[in-house]
Formats: structure tokens, sequence, C-alpha cells
């Protein structure tokens, strides 16, 4: 395979097979425990790094086909939509990185709180959204789970635990902040994951939040989810030290392999115990987009098609699981096949459905907008004269 002249290509490249050949095979049964190797091991700064066997069990490994296999599909079927003209405006899609999804929901309860930036369908579906309201948002419908008022940057599931979907870069990351401080004051024994990209790692706002995050003692797992570009900028030309995990200086951190489920789940079971009881904790999650940047990014202008079919074939989240399964006798081809096949039929008869969720009415500009009760009115000059109120 020829390899980009990027500085990052190899370090993005890193084979599948040895850890198929660190299994260790105990049962197949679907409940019992099985012991898998990590792809690579953690690295850690200013912590000791949990052990690179991870337990799981057939049951877990095959929910994890199966969600990824949902969560690619429905970004395929996005893409096309997009292009179809169903979808407006913004649209950053998440194929590549579905690992990170997965794995930190199989660490953590839905009492934990997760934040995220724009590029969030699947971080969403992981919190329990349903298919229909994530096209219904995406074609701007009353279904969605805004509304139909948000659009692709703007998914939000409260009761699921999850605060957005934020477009301004950077900007969630005091929030999660403040959901830790909040969990913290209440005594209530969870945790926040606040994600944000390699682009948003060099910004201030990160190091102010981490600042007090770390005073308080918070319960913060920042997670930085590297996909080594931040647009069309490698993060070798926009970072003069990339290895985020170190950048929290007095904050400990780890480095993990973002391709990898079961890593990421070991990484955030060891961040979540850290958290509760010390405070905050880095996790860069090494993983990669597959799609350009948005829809409007062919993103191939600043990468090789070489490098990205490299990932594709040797780091692909959803074939790392699928060998797994295989390996472990769990499931064969066919059955895996037929998964993914099915993971179509739920997207495509989601997409119909959407397409008949109706618009939202006019009168819906008006609402979700500030605080229920508060209202807004806007006053003239003098502040005596009332020129509009809103509900
Ligand atoms: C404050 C701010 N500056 C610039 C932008 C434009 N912008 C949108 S996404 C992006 C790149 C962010 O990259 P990264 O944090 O690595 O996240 P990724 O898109 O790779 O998930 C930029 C510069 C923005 N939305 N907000
Ligand atoms: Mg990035």
């Amino acid at each position: 395979m020829a390899l980009s002249t990027h500085r990052t290509t190899t370090a993005l490249l890193r084979h599948l097979t040895p850890a198929i050949s660190y299994l260790r095979h105990i049962s197949t049964d679907s409940t019992s425990t099985i012991t898998v190797e990590t792809s690579v091991p953690f690295t850690g700064h200013k912590i000791d790094p949990p052990s690179r066997s991870v337990d799981t069990t057939a049951q877990e490994l095959m929910s994890f086909f199966r969600d990824m296999a949902l969560m690619r599909r429905m970004e395929i079927a996005a893409d096309s939509l997009y292009k179809a003209k169903l979808i407006r405006g913004f649209c950053h899609l998440y194929d590549g990185q579905e690992a990170v999804a997965v794995g930190m929901e199989a660490a953590i309860t839905r009492k934990d709180c997760i934040i995220t930036a724009y590029r969030d369908h699947c971080i969403f579906l992981g919190r329990g959204g349903t298919l229909l309201e994530s096209f219904s948002e995406l074609m701007g419908r009353k279904d969605g789970c805004s509304k139909g008022k948000g659009g692709s940057m703007h998914f939000y599931k409260k009761e699921g635990g999850f605060y957005g979907g934020h477009g301004i870069v950077g900007a969630q990351i005091p929030l999660g902040c403040g959901l830790a401080f909040a969990q913290k004051y209440k005594n209530d024994e969870n945790v926040t994951f606040t994600l944000y990209g390699d682009g948003a790692a060099n910004q201030g706002q990160l190091f102010e939040a981490l600042n007090m995050a770390a005073l308080w003692d918070l319960p913060a797992i920042l997670v930085c989810e590297n996909n080594h570009y931040g647009m069309g900028t490698a993060e070798w030309r926009a970072a003069k030290s990339p290895a985020y995990y170190k950048r929290g200086d007095y904050v400990p951190g780890l480095k993990v392999d973002g391709m990898d489920a079961l890593a990421v789940k070991q990484a955030c079971r060891f961040a979540k115990e850290h958290a509760l009881k010390n405070g905050p904790i880095i996790l860069e999650m090494d993983t990669y987009r597959y799609h350009g940047h948005s829809m409007s990014d062919p993103g191939s202008t600043y990468r090789t098609r070489d490098e990205i079919s490299g990932v594709r074939q040797e780091r692909d989240p959803i074939e790392r699981v699928r060998k797994l399964l295989l390996a472990y006798d769990i499931a064969n081809e066919k059955e895996l096949k037929d998964i993914e096949k099915e993971a179509r039929k739920q997207v495509d008869e989601a997409i119909a459905k959407a397409k008949e969720s109706p618009l939202p009415e006019p009168s819906e500009l008006f609402t979700n907008v500030y605080v229920k009760g508060y209202g807004v009115e806007s006053f003239g000059a003098d502040r005596k004269e009332i020129r509009a109120a809103l509900p």
C-alpha cells in the first residue's frame, strides 16, 4: 500500500491482526467472560494506565457489531439524503469513529452525562435516541429529537443524559464541566463525558475549564476525539504538541485506540472510577473520520485516498469486532451480513416514516428559545415602551 507523505499517516495505520493473535478463547456462551487484549497498550500521563486485557461477552460483542453497523448505515444514508437535498444546512458524519460512541456507552449509565460538538448523530443513537428521531431532525421535521428546529448539529436527549450537539468549536467544554459541577454539587456519584475534537484542543477555554474542574475535583472526563484533522488542517499543522492526553499538564491523561471499542470501554470505565475519586482526566481517542469534515468537503484534498483506505483496511472498528466474532465462533459470516441487512432495512423504514413527519408549525419559531415562563421583552430606549414580548 502506498503511504502518503503526510506526517500523520504511519501513526494512523495499525494492523488488526496482532489483536486477534492475542485472543484467549474461554467460552462462546453468550454471557460468560471472554478476555481480549486491546490493539495497543494504553499510554498514561501522570497515571498508571489500566490493563490491556478487557473482559467482554459474546452478547456484548454482538451488540457492538449491531450498534456500529446501524450507526454506519445511518451516516451513509444521511450522506445520500443530503445529496438529494432532503437534508439542508450543516451536516457532519461520524462514520469511522463509531467505536468511541459504543465503547463509551458500554462503560457508563444514562445517569452519566455526555456533551459533544456537531458530529453528534451516533452519540445520540448510543444514548438511546431512535432512527426516526434522527432522520426527522436531519430533515427538519416535527418528530425530530429537537422538534426539527436544531438539525444535524443540535441533537439532544436530556432524559438519556445527552446534552447536545453544539456548533461552536470548543463551546461545549465549559458546559460539560458545568454539568460535572452540578453532579458534584448534588452528590449524585455520576460523571460527565465532554467530547471535543483535536481542532478544539488548542483553544483557551479548554484550559480555563480544566483548571476549574481540577481545582474543584469535578467528575469531568474530557474526551479528545482525535481524528487527526480539524476541517482540512492536519493536527501537526495546528498543534505544537499533538499529544492531547498530556496537554492537561497537571491533569492525568490516557491515550486510547479509539478504533477499538473494547479499549474505549476499558478506558471509560477506568476514567469514571478515577474521576469520581480524584477529579478530571483526559482521554485522547485516536480515531479517524472516513467522510470529509462536513458535506461540503470531499475530504480528499488534504489527505490521500490511500490514507483513508489504509485506515479502513487496517483499523476499521466494525471489522475489528467482526473478526473477534468470527474468531470466537460467536457468529458466522452470513449471520453478520444479515445483521447489516437488517440495519439497512431499519434505516430505510425510519427514513420513509421521517419523510411523512410534517415540518414544525411556524409558531414553533418562538418556542424553546428561552426557559418557559421567563419570556423575553424588548423595550424602547427609555425602557418604558414594550416593543415586543415573546412567549
Ligand atoms: C469558534 C469556532 N471557530 C471556528 C469554527 C468553524 N469550524 C467548524 S468545525 C471546525 C474544525 C474543528 O475540528 P475538530 O475539533 O478536530 O473536530 P472534528 O470536526 O474533527 O470532529 C472549525 C474550525 C466554529 N464552528 N467555531
Ligand atoms: Mg478533528
